[in-house]
């Protein structure tokens, strides 16, 4: 007989398996809803819907919806979770994973937990938003903290950030430090802005696309179909990834019978696998490769750049024999991809997490940014870069305003144009919060979606440190890990709230393209949850009752967006957004002239050392198609062909550790160690080994990118052993 793998305690987990089943029916009819209101897909960055209609994006291309947005609705469209499934201890609740607590259903009213108890209770709204600031009215606001993940509006992350900064602290942050602050930072720093230079027609513009450090199969489904478009124009494809993703040589619907009978669609042309965290080496590799071969773009260079002699001479102090090794790539083979990118007439380079969750996370998009300027592929219609952002509105949240430090211009706009005056200490960004929080300096946190618990790197770590915050105010629309670990002595409130497509007014989001959507809302699925704004102007009424600043005013989100379209440069046009029904792009971000917002209006050209070379075993941690971060949709990843707790190597390594296809093992690293996997072979560069977010959490650490903050989950040095 199977024994279970978790004790049951009291019979309440299974108690909660039961209700789980009834609660997971989803209407047929609900889902086509959902799909075809005029609303943002709520999944990626790519951008879809908004005003167009669910399934087009802004090029007018329909159908463009694909199973990642489909996935995303299926857990909004659930009913509400049944209160006798609240009322369980917080220790049966940590029987289910994060699979299954998504699947009880919607958070459908608020509940608490006081400091000294075990089990959440429903709370009405009123008394809920008045504890809450009270909460945060005995707390000094350095020794609080706000978060808020990629998906909630740029209204709500406006008045967000406005009752963080008025109430008295800078620390409010984004989900983009654990994703891609490193693009932000390496952009800046190199041509003077920090998204896409690219629209989403360039893609239908260019001959060569390199996607390096991502895996669009499964994050970014829509792009894939750009790639296949530049193969179908006799353009080139090259991907540069430790793992050989099945996806991007191959692209099959795994749904579509169709599809994989036929076996899908070359996507690669070329595929470079260098060791994990080398990529740095990889790029200097390639602007050797192309400055030995004398393909600089020597007109460009000398009109659009500067600092091009300090890059030649770190390129030449930089020998074939180190790029090899690093790397574990012969050099023929970093000629011939450089050699395809020297011949293109119009390349994009795209990438991902494999760039920016690295110690040198900065450092890796500078060189991006090299290559591109060493043949002059910016500033022009089907060249540029393309950072494939995650979150469907992370840019949007950066763009206006939650983030730590506010460009000097914006916050004296903000002064002006709502005559307050804001603090200037220097707030937390996240790694600090949570440093701070583990040290105890951190009395009452504000966390507006996502799941900061299971973002974060090193799992004890996270749950010391949120159990260490005294009060916690959650806003949600499903249950998550993050609710029920940390927590047991100390208090928490968590309030529903209306996804996307049920805000009571429209929203917007920007998408990957600096493109801002409209969405409409409208959609009533369950009766006593609320909009964030309306819940965050209600706490700061609350909160802040003398503030010169109209919070009753503010729960109209027109009058939020004539707030922004006033404060933040480039988003002029989202004053009347609602009514001209006009979605744009931000004003002064695509790149289709040669002219850099840096200070002399060149590109820069920098130049950075190569990290410290590590022999280990690297571990890096990736997502599955059926997983939108810690939200896990389907237990297998139908991909790559594996189990979620499956890790994975590569053969010749196995067999060096004298491991089997299929072995249970132990994995570990200095921070801790991974128990109930198996290990896989899987077409993976030497020294590397893979496995899923978020459960090998417990292996990464918290040491971060000292340009960028953020943690390198993409290589830790680990250990794999046998399980006895
Ligand atoms: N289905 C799905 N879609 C998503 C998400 C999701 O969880 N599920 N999350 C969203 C979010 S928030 C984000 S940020 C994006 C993330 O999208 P991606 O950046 O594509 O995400 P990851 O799966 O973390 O990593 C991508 C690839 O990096 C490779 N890689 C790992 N280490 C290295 C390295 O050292 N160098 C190089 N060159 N490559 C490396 C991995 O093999 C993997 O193929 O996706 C968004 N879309
Ligand atoms: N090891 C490792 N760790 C990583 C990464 C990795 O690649 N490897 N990736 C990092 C990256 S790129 C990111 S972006 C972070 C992700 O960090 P977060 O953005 O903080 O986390 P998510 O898992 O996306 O958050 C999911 C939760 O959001 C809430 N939610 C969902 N929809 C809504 C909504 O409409 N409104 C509201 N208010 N809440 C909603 C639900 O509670 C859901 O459980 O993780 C980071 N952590
Ligand atoms: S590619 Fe991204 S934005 Fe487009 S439909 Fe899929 S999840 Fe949504
Ligand atoms: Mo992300």
């Amino acid at each position: 007989m199977n024994k279970p793998s978790k004790p049951v305690v009291g019979g309440g987990a299974k108690k909660v398996l039961y209700a789980l089943k009834t609660a997971t029916r989803i209407g047929l009819d609900n889902t086509a809803k959902a799909l075809t209101a005029k609303n943002a897909c709520k999944a990626c960055a790519l951008g879809m819907g908004g005003q167009k209609g669910g399934m087009t994006n802004e090029a007018g291309e329909f159908p463009s919806v694909c199973n990642k947005s489909i996935q995303a609705q299926s857990t909004d469209i659930q009913p509400g979770i049944p209160p006798e499934v609240i009322d369980h201890r917080l220790s049966e609740l940590r029987e289910l994973d994060g699979h299954e607590l998504e699947h009880l259903g919607r958070l459908a009213f608020p509940i608490h937990k006081a400091a000294g108890s075990d089990r959440y209770v429903p709370v009405d709204w009123d008394v809920a938003l008045d504890l809450a600031a009270q909460r945060f009215a005995v707390t000094k606001p350095e020794r609080s903290f706000f978060y808020s993940s990629g998906r909630s509006s740029n209204e709500a992350g406006f008045v967000l950030q406005l009752l963080a900064r008025l109430y008295g602290t800078n620390n409010v942050n984004n989900c983009s430090y654990y994703c891609h602050q490193a693009t932000g930072v390496g952009l800046n720093s190199t041509i003077g802005t920090g998204t896409a230079t690219v629209e989403m027609e360039d893609l239908d513009r260019c001959d060569f696309i390199l996607v390096i450090g991502a895996n669009p199969s499964s994050n970014h489904p829509r792009f894939i179909h750009k790639l296949k478009g530049v193969r179908d124009r006799g353009g080139e494809v090259v991907i540069i990834n430790p793992a050989k993703e099945p996806g991007l040589v191959r692209f099959a619907l795994p749904k579509s019978v169709k599809s994989m009978v036929s076996g899908g669609d070359f996507i690669a042309s070329d595929y470079l696998q260098p060791r994990i965290g080398s990529d740095l080496a990889v790029l200097k590799g390639l602007i050797k490769a192309v400055l030995d071969s004398r393909a600089e773009d020597t007109r460009f260079i000398a009109d659009h750049t500067e600092g091009f002699e300090a890059l030649r001479a770190d390129i030449a102090a930089t020998n074939w024999a180190e790029i090899e090794a690093r790397t574990g790539l012969a050099q023929a083979d970093i000629e011939r991809v450089a050699g395809l990118y020297a011949r293109a007439k119009s390349a994009v380079i795209a990438w991902g997490m494999g760039i920016t969750h690295h110690l040198n996370g900065v450092d890796n998009v500078e060189y991006i940014a090299n290559l591109c300027l060493v043949r002059g592929q910016i500033g022009r219609q089907g060249a540029g870069l393309l950072p494939l952002r995650g979150h469907s509105n992370v840019q949007g949240i950066g763009t206006i305003g939650v983030k730590p430090v506010l460009a000097a211009e914006v916050m004296a706009r903000m002064e002006a144009t709502l005559g307050v005056t804001l603090p200037r200490e220097k707030g937390l960004d996240t790694m600090r919060g949570m440093e701070a929080a583990h040290r105890g300096e951190i009395d009452a946190a504000l966390i507006m979606g996502g799941n900061l618990y299971e973002a974060n790197p090193n799992s004890a770590f996270a749950e010391a440190a949120f159990a260490r915050i005294g009060f916690k105010l959650f806003l949600t629309t499903t249950l998550n890990r993050g609710h029920i670990h940390g927590h047991d002595d100390s208090e928490a409130l968590i309030l529903p709230v209306t996804a996307r497509d049920e805000e009571w007014q429209p929203t917007t989001q920007e998408s990957m393209f600096n493109f801002v959507r409209l969405s409409d809302g409208g959609i009533c699925r369950l009766k006593s949850v609320r909009p964030e704004t309306e819940i965050l102007c209600e706490l700061a009424r609350r909160l802040l009752p003398n503030s010169p600043v109209d919070f009753e005013a503010f729960k109209q989100h027109r009058t939020i967006r004539e707030a922004i379209a006033r404060i933040v440069p480039g988003l002029e046009d989202l004053a009347d957004i609602d009514i001209a029904k006009r979605e744009f792009h931000i004003r002064g971000r695509i790149l289709h002239a040669p002219e850099f917002k840096t200070a002399s209006g060149r590109g820069r050209f920098i130049v950075r050392n190569l990290p410290p070379a590590k022999e280990e075993l690297l571990l890096t941690t990736v997502r599955s198609e059926g997983q939108f971060n810690s939200i896990i949709y389907e237990r297998t990843d139908s991909y790559r062909g594996m189990d979620r707790m499956d890790v994975m190597m590569n053969a010749e390594d196995m067999a060096g550790l004298g491991l089997s296809e299929g072995d249970a093992v132990v994995v570990e690293s200095e921070h801790g160690a991974m128990e109930g996997a198996r290990v896989r072979v899987f077409d993976l560069a030497r020294g590397s080994v893979m496995a899923y977010y978020p459960e090998a959490n417990v292996l990464t650490g918290t040491a971060v990118d000292p340009r960028s903050r953020t943690p390198s989950f993409k290589a830790t040095p680990v250990q794999v052993r046998k399980n006895a």
